[in-house]
């Protein structure tokens, strides 16, 4: 990795607002150094985080001292979806996003924002499913985003404007109550209404299952020069690498590919969901769980619009593979009793290789860059 600086702005404000939690002083990729993630990907000059629940903030004594130790970014694995913050029409509920919001100030984590708008029917509520005609749904989409985007505006660095449109497996657009009635244009004035509440926030599509190329990705591509074509207030392409192993080829130099294909667009790119299922007793398989996140962590970083590397949830104890999936499967960088894992290595071993030489030249810059204020964005 060459000495590029990849310092996002939510990365200079934490370094701002919080020099030395942001900054532990050690450099972390000497030998033998024991850092969190966190310090070392501030090295590297990348954000990470991870998905985190309020419940186990208070319920799990393990659970919030071992997410402040690893990540400097937080995103509401459900705090922040339609269906949380306004369950009925008009009644907003924002104390447990407020909560999660809450932690990542105190422990100086910048926040991503998931999601504004994931259409799908069983992930809106049924007012939205139910409301067919055009006026009526427009009105209910500019009133919900622009409520939570101003809410948490400055506390939100980026959101995932619109969360999955197309199908689980091809780039055709995923039927909803959206879609169906005012067309893929809603998808356009998803973003300009989150960009009207919140300029200031990087306003991100998210999509499952466009890491390695491919049919989906190629749609996804077009999908991002139509939005980029008619001005849309579009700044970054989500990946959210839901991985399954050993089902999944995990091919680095396709993810860097794709990276580099959004990336070209004038976009930022982020990693935001990244889990590793494990499906089958080989005995091997944690070690290939370990290079499967080494691997994709290190495509990341080599390319330098990839500013975040998100995990969705960091300890095998909690876990959403394991409702969907069945258990066992033990997807994450801890394992149920918080001890790290071969894969927490190979996320460490990606990071450090990502720190410049000498890690004082890009601290130097940091603090130089946090001196920029936190200007609109176009
Ligand atoms: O992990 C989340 C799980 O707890 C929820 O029940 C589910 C439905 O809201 O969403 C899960 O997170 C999803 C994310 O929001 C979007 N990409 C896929 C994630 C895993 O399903």
């Amino acid at each position: 990795m060459g000495s590029r600086l990849r310092l996002a702005p939510a990365l200079t404000a934490l370094l701002l607002a919080a020099p030395a939690r942001a900054l532990s002083g050690v450099d972390c990729a000497a030998p033998g150094a024991d850092c969190g993630l966190r310090d070392v990907a501030v090295q590297a000059g990348v954000l990470v985080g991870s998905a985190a629940q309020p419940g186990f903030l208070t319920g799990d004594p393990l659970y919030a001292p071992a997410l402040a130790a690893d990540f400097n970014s937080l995103t509401a694995e459900n705090e922040m979806k339609w269906q949380a913050l306004q369950p009925s029409q008009g009644h907003f509920n924002f104390a447990p996003a407020d909560a999660l919001v809450d932690f990542a100030r105190q422990n100086a984590m910048a926040v991503r924002g998931h999601t504004l708008l994931w259409a799908d029917p069983i992930r809106i509520p049924d007012y939205v499913n139910a409301t067919t005609d055009p006026a009526s749904l427009r009105g209910l989409l500019q009133d919900h985003i622009t409520t939570v985007a101003s809410h948490f505006a400055g506390e939100v660095d980026a959101w995932d404007v619109v969360n999955e449109p197309f199908e689980v497996t091809s780039g055709a657009f995923r039927s909803n109550v959206f879609l169906d009635t005012l067309g893929p244009s809603y998808v356009a004035e998803a973003f300009r209404l989150a960009h009207a509440a919140d300029p200031g926030a990087k306003l991100f599509l998210n999509e499952v299952l466009v890491e390695f190329g491919g049919a989906k990705a190629d749609a996804l591509r077009v999908l991002v020069q139509d939005l980029l074509a008619q001005g849309v207030p579009l700044h970054g392409v989500g990946f959210q690498t839901h991985l399954l192993d050993p089902f999944t080829q995990i091919d680095g130099a396709a993810f860097e590919a794709t990276l580099r294909s959004f990336a070209d667009l004038g976009l930022s790119l982020e990693i935001t969901e990244m889990d590793v299922a494990l499906l089958n007793s080989d005995p091997d398989r944690l070690q290939r769980q370990r290079d499967t996140y080494e691997t994709m962590v290190a495509a990341c970083l080599r390319v330098a619009e990839c500013e975040r590397i998100t995990f969705w949830g960091f300890t095998d104890a909690h876990t959403w593979i394991d409702g969907t999936f069945g258990p066992g499967r033990a997807p994450l960088l801890l394992d149920a009793a918080y001890a790290r894992k071969p894969a927490w290595f190979g996320v460490r071993d990606a990071l450090v290789a990502g720190v410049p030489e000498p890690a004082v030249g890009l601290l130097l810059a940091a603090a130089l860059l946090a001196a920029r204020r936190r200007a609109p964005r176009p």
